[in-house]
């Protein structure tokens, strides 16, 4: 049983931690005070629609306590105030899930971390278009209702009945 559940943790759960973290936020530095959002954002690819799958997953890491997380419009971008009814994240490991295209805006409310520290982050996220074979609106002669993610959850339970019997 043993190896079966080796296998299963190597084909199910390694790739969902690689797809948890298609970006890090900061790369190792991390969501913090002191870097150049700006500059890393725009060495990055927000795109949709590639590798069989239509989002995009974000990841923000921080000492827990120490920031936070909230999405904001331009204009709370450019004030570092976020409105009333913005949740705010502080799991110290936020993980964002785009799957919209447009601009998206970031901001950390701890002190004076946006204003005075620059703790803040603008995505943008273009459509992008899957690759040949891959399950999608613009691949296929007929509608389909089949996604990357319904194609991997199906594979985890395949390969769960897979492992029971
Ligand atoms: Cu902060």
């Amino acid at each position: 049983m043993a190896p079966k559940l080796a296998f299963l943790f190597a084909i199910v759960v390694l790739p969902a931690i690689v797809l948890a973290k298609d970006h890090v936020v900061g790369d190792e530095k991390g969501w913090t005070i002191n870097f150049d959002y700006n500059a890393w954002a725009e060495g990055k690819e927000f795109t949709l629609k590639q590798q069989s799958k239509c989002l995009v997953l974000v990841a923000f890491n921080y000492p827990l306590g120490v920031h936070n997380l909230v999405k904001v419009n331009a204009s709370g971008f450019e004030s570092c105030i976020k409105e009333p009814n913005n949740g705010i994240m502080n799991s110290g490991s936020d993980k964002i899930t785009l799957a919209t295209p447009g601009n998206k805006w970031y901001i950390c409310t701890s002190g004076q971390h946006c204003a005075v520290g620059g703790q803040k982050l603008k995505i943008t996220v273009s459509e992008g278009t899957l690759a040949p074979g891959a399950q999608g609106p613009t691949s296929s002669a007929k509608p389909n209702t089949v996604n990357g993610r319904t194609v991997f959850f199906g594979a985890i339970f395949f390969l769960v009945l897979v492992v029971i019997n």
